[in-house]
């Protein structure tokens, strides 16, 4: 059981109640626990789910912390690297910037970077390149949204964290459909963007993990690659932290506020890489589904089981054990969205995007909220799922869209909201 602080506060008071009326205070209790995090931490919705902070009986919050900081986070952590995306290496690779190309481009007052970097590992390099577009007028080091696509980031107005140039459907809500709307968006509040050709990191292909990153690690002397090895998904999110290298290199960034953001597959390697990486400042996942933001255990919409037959390279090849078996994988996608904390993360969904499962996604927000409130942020309310198209949340952000599977000027207008009101809310502590 767990009992957050002011939950154990409103628990007291309600047994005071309970000794006056007995009545009244038995529905209070009720409330109590229906309403919040005090509620059992494995029961939520009819769901079990693996608990965020382990036994917490008799425990305050300053212990819990000392807890969650001390060795709790670093076992999800572990949890999650040997038996759903895999371990990445965390030595013996270099990345070297090589060359920084630069000019201005017109229609938005802004300046484009390229930068070329290689990257060696223990059997071999690659060279990879990191777009990055700053605002003409910006005052110091410029806080920078950071995502992956999977087609050329040459292009003067890439889609920033999407996994594909088109869409599933085409309107002016779109952003792929209406780059110039959030490239002045970006510009106009300040904020900065770079991108990364995913395929540059890790083709998306089934190969034996001997294309990309996977190859620079691969021991030739190795017939297999190992079940708790990294699979794409992982790459990618160790990609994003190696063009986190390269940005915190320049110094017309500022390191310390780079967010990392994507949609769909890009959404959960973006998941992955600000659990892994701490230094991403804030994390924002549109549309991630199974193995991002949804509830595995929930198996509504896409399943471990299909995701694993269809992208049999995304996750590590512990996971396949788990199709048709989620009750055994021992974390669930709440714990993934408690590993932000206490960087803000927001969680977006689409009503129609069924696939995604949009119930299962706002739920792990909910919950990963209790992670939160150690940290005396109030997180993403619940257990009701807001009203349609109304962002809410404080360092967990959420909201559902009406609409499809896809990364529209809505979800941006969010989560650049969302982005500053967080800015502003460092600065007045
Ligand atoms: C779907 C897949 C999802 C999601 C999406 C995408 O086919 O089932 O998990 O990642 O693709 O990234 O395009």
């Amino acid at each position: 059981m767990t009992y957050p602080f002011d939950r154990i506060v409103l628990l007291h008071a309600s047994l005071s109640v309970l000794c006056r009326r007995w009545a009244w205070g038995m529905v209070g209790c009720f409330f109590l626990c229906s309403a919040g995090y005090g509620q059992d931490a494995e029961q939520v919705q009819g769901l079990k789910l693996p608990s965020l902070l382990g036994p917490s009986a008799g425990l305050g919050r300053s212990e819990l912390r000392q807890r969650w900081e001390g060795h709790r986070r670093q076992e999800i952590l572990q949890q999650f690297e040997q038996h759903v995306y895999g371990k990445a290496p965390h030595q013996g690779f270099e990345v070297t910037v090589l060359n920084t190309d630069w000019q201005w481009v017109g229609p938005y007052a802004a300046k484009r970077k390229t930068i070329q970097a290689h990257l060696a590992g223990p059997m071999g390099s690659l060279e990879f390149k990191v777009t990055l577009w700053l605002p003409e007028k910006s005052l110091g080091p410029c806080p920078v949204f950071l995502g992956m696509h999977l087609f050329d980031s040459g292009s003067l107005q890439p889609v920033l964290g999407q996994p594909w140039k088109g869409s599933s459907s085409k309107g002016p809500e779109l952003a792929s459909q209406n780059p110039s709307w959030l490239w002045q968006q970006l510009f106009v509040r300040g904020f900065g963007a770079a991108t990364v050709d995913a395929d540059e990191m890790d083709p998306d292909q089934h190969d034996g993990f001997k294309n990309g990153v996977h190859g620079l690690f691969h021991d030739a002397n190795r017939q297999t690659h190992g079940d708790r090895d990294w699979g794409t998904l992982a790459a990618w999110a160790w990609g994003l932290s190696r063009a986190l290298d390269v940005l915190a290199r320049d110094q017309e960034v500022d390191g310390e506020r780079v967010m990392v953001v994507g949609h769909s597959r890009m959404g959960k390697a973006a998941l992955w890489a600000g659990a892994t990486d701490e230094r991403f400042a804030m994390v924002f996942s549109n549309n991630s589904g199974c193995g991002g933001a949804a509830l595995s255990r929930r198996r509504h919409g896409e399943t471990v089981a299909h995701i694993n037959r269809v992208f049999p390279h995304w996750f590590c090849s512990q996971f396949h054990a788990y199709g048709d078996a989620e009750d055994e994988i021992p974390v669930d996608q709440h714990q993934l969205i408690a590993l932000m904390a206490p960087r803000p993360v927001y969680v977006a969904s689409a009503l129609e995007d069924d696939w995604a499962d949009p119930k299962g996604e706002f739920l792990s927000a909910y919950r990963a909220s209790e992670v939160y409130s150690l940290y005396d942020k109030a997180g993403c309310p619940g257990p009701a799922q807001p009203e349609l198209n109304q962002s809410v949340g404080e360092g967990v952000g959420y909201h559902l869209r009406s609409g499809r599977h896809d990364l529209t000027t809505f979800d941006w207008m969010c989560f650049l909201d969302f982005a500053e009101a967080q800015a502003h809310r460092s600065k007045r502590k």
